[in-house]
């Protein structure tokens, strides 16, 4: 049947009119049936050894487009659309989007099952369907506020598989109930995201804003994406919710080895996890309970898990590493603390370090440290962090396991990427080297032959300039914001943390109008966009916003200032956010305090795109910066050894600079200026100060003038537009290396061997 007659079909058999009478919605609705019915038929990926990736976080974004694609179907769609005078566009705009992560790793996840489907891999997700995703922000009085995430509706790409789970907690027992997903491959089978929603969960029980009752277990299990762990019942309720998600996650997992005959004492020949940071490490003594339960003896049974179990570390950042006391493993999972015992027991008796134990001599249970000692694979998530993990942080663990520690490089699938985010830019480059690049984009190096082609640098101008005019439109109807198609688009979207230093770049900020106010203006307009997300009990970040919405109406609000410069704070920013602003920027903002950001993988979405990356020696921009050279990435600020030398000596102070440097001190005194005073909160604004001036423990002060220097002269090299095109043409072509199916296939060649 022909696309227009299918949808036709759809949208007649549900709402009983033509296509021209339906309105975007109702067409979303015909969609999502059409498309759930195509994946039903597609071809389920299947084979002997099967990978659960199982994590706390998926941040898949909306999916019909994702899927469209995949099924091969999306020009199709578009034009059976078009010929009703409807816009493919404009029907995403009706689909929510499911925001069930806080950040890097949630879409990490949700990239890495595209590309398992799309190599063909047999590799289901297994996590938690939250009825309120990560919370909606927006903002009143230049402050962040947050309300529930209601993004669930009773149509929607989940369907109830009628499976459930028992998961006993000394509160009673609970019921995990099973939804699936499917994951479609770009032109391939399909797999499936496994999440688990607990059974009478009840929304009544959030209280104004995000507020909720984090006692009542039985009735709030999933009910919120990670609840506030800012008092103990917040971090309780976090251990209950892992809890209920690794057990029900490992029921379903010896469920399939059962229903297919497979003998639970060799799980690991048909079963690999990959745990997505330490969220689900509790899988491993749950495995071990569940299997002894079912007659397998204690040593058979470490030795499977063990054998089964592989770890992805995140991060080197203290605060994150959990580190749970064991009277909350005594409160919310008393079943699993004589194996925790007894599994440390082990580590104790054959190594006598207290650096590697799993219960230290505070009852604290490290999580970390079970994964490593119980598990076959360590992993980092790009050769910076990898490094660091493995002669700093988990050195004594790298001397015990050296044949388990690996490194994984991040990656993003450029379906989405690229091919969803950025059409002008993939038609372009499938027109230059074939379609080949979509499966296998290292085939993106074969662009390199059109560095001196004057017409395909123009393009490259072109197509940006186009995205900014879409952005510029979009940012027009969501923010209300006017800006200017001709200026250059500097970008910093990701999660708010005083290691990425969205605090220096407010500096650069502060400097800048300081300069066009001295009289000193640019060649060209600026325009500084933020997108940021402060957790709900992270104060300093809250300042950190509020600090930037106050400098958003001072800038864009003066008028000798705004025609040169303008801030915009995008409110809510997500994934949907993302797919608009990548492919706009000129300039990549990846600013972290060099050994802090483990990764990054914005870098690597802008790098496929066309910006060029300003950073610091840091996570993969170590890795952008070897591919792409010295000419076309701007990198500043001091390096990881220097950085965590001065942690080691203790010997880094703001005083330094503060207020002995009179350029930075002119920066620092702004934030308190009478003009901001005026109009911000002096509380907020003066928290914020003296933790610059006093504090500073991700060292802002240490960088920001080489960060400024190195700034103006990129803004400087943007004038030479062709040498520019030229360095967007380098990074698109050089970007296939950060392609998740690369990542995804070097976790199947060392890890997962399926
Ligand atoms: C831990 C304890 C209590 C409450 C919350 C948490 C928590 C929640 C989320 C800890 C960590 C996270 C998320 C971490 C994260 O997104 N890390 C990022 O992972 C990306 C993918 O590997 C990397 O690219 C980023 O560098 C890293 O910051």
């Amino acid at each position: 049947m022909r696309m227009r007659d299918e949808l036709e079909q759809k949208v007649g058999l549900r709402f009983s009119k033509g296509l021209l009478a339906a309105d975007n919605k109702e067409i979303y609705q015909a969609l999502l049936e059409l498309t759930q019915e195509k994946l039903a038929a597609a071809p389920k990926i299947q084979g002997e050894r099967k990978l659960y990736y199982i994590s706390a976080e998926f941040l898949v974004g909306k999916l019909l487009s994702n899927n469209l694609i995949n099924l091969g179907i999306y020009d199709q769609v578009k034009e059976a659309l078009q010929e009703a005078g409807k816009d493919l566009a404009a029907v995403e705009e009706a689909e929510p989007e499911p925001s069930l992560g806080n950040g890097g790793l949630g879409r990490l996840a949700a990239c890495y099952l595209d590309s398992c489907a799309t190599l063909g891999l047999p590799g289901d997700g297994v996590g938690l369907v939250y009825h309120f995703g990560l919370f909606h922000q927006y903002f009143r009085d230049h402050k962040q506020q947050e309300e529930p995430d209601a993004w669930l509706s009773p149509k929607s790409w989940l369907q109830n598989t009628g499976v459930s789970f028992p998961v006993s907690f000394p509160q009673g027992e609970a019921r995990a109930v099973l939804y699936d997903l499917y994951v479609s491959g770009y032109e391939s089978g399909v797999n499936k995201l496994h999440l688990f929603d607990l059974e009478g969960v009840d929304e009544s029980l959030v209280k104004d804003g995000i507020n909720f009752d984090k006692s009542d277990i039985l009735h709030n299990l999933t009910l919120f994406l990670y609840p506030d762990d800012s008092d103990r019942a917040g971090r309780l309720l976090r251990v209950y919710q892992q809890y209920f998600m690794v057990s029900a996650g490992a029921q379903l997992i010896l469920k399939e080895l059962e229903d297919q005959g497979k003998p639970l004492s060799e799980l690991s020949k048909y079963a690999v996890i990959q745990i997505n940071d330490t969220h689900p490490s509790m899988v491993i003594p749950e495995l071990i309970r569940l299997l002894t339960q079912r007659g397998v003896s204690l040593d058979q049974a470490i030795d499977q898990v063990s054998k089964a179990c592989a770890y992805t570390n995140h991060t080197i950042l203290a605060e994150a590493l959990e580190k749970w006391p064991m009277d909350y493993l005594q409160e919310a999972v008393p079943q699993l603390v004589p194996i925790i015992q007894e599994l440390d027991r082990r580590v104790k008796e054959k190594y006598h370090d207290p650096k590697v134990a799993i219960i230290d001599e505070n009852g604290l249970v490290h999580m970390a440290h079970m994964d490593i000692h119980y598990g076959f694979s360590v992993n980092g998530v790009a050769a910076l962090h990898t490094e660091i993990l493995r002669t700093s942080e988990l050195k004594a663990f790298s001397q015990i396991y050296p044949e388990k520690f690996n490194n994984k490089t991040n990656g993003v699938t450029y379906r989405r990427w690229l091919i969803h985010c950025n059409p002008l830019l993939s038609q372009w480059i499938t027109e230059k080297i074939g379609p080949g690049w979509k499966k296998d984009a290292a085939q993106l190096e074969k662009l390199l032959a059109f560095q001196e082609d004057e017409q395909a640098l123009q393009d490259l101008v072109a197509i940006k300039h186009e995205n900014k005019k879409a952005l510029c439109q979009y940012l027009q109807e969501k923010a209300g914001v006017e800006a200017d198609t001709h200026a250059i688009f500097d970008i910093q979207i990701k999660r708010l943390h005083e290691y990425k230093r969205q605090q220096m770049n407010a500096l650069y900020l502060i400097w800048k109008y300081q300069q066009i106010k001295a009289g000193h203006k640019p060649h060209r307009p600026l325009t500084m966009i933020f997108g940021a997300k402060a957790a709900p009990a992270y104060i300093i970040a809250k300042d950190i916003i509020h600090l930037i919405l106050c400098l958003q109406e001072i800038v864009n609000s003066d008028p000798e200032v705004s025609p040169w410069l303008k801030v915009v704070m995008v409110e809510n920013y997500n994934v949907t956010w993302a797919e608009k602003l990548i492919p706009a920027c000129d300039i990549s903002e990846q600013i972290s305090l060099a050994s802090k950001e483990a990764s990054g993988t914005g870098n690597m979405k802008f790098m496929a795109n066309g910006a060029v990356t300003l950073g610091t020696m840091d996570g993969a921009n170590v890795e952008i910066h070897d591919l792409v050279g010295d000419e076309n990435i701007a990198i500043f600020g001091e390096s990881s050894e220097k950085v965590m030398e001065l942690y080691e000596k203790a010997s880094y102070t703001p005083r330094d600079y503060y207020p002995s440097d009179p350029e930075i001190t002119k920066l620092l005194d702004f934030i308190i200026s009478p003009q901001v005073m005026r109009l911000g909160d002096p509380e907020n604004l003066g928290r914020l100060y003296r933790d610059m001036t006093r504090k500073d423990w991700f060292m802002a002060l240490l960088d920001v003038k080489d960060y400024i220097r190195v700034k103006e002269q990129l803004l400087e090299q943007y004038e030479d537009r062709q040498a520019w095109a030229k360095k967007m043409l380098v990074n698109i072509a050089k970007s296939g290396f950060f392609s998740s199916d690369r990542s995804i296939a070097e976790y199947q060649r060392d890890i997962w061997k399926l």
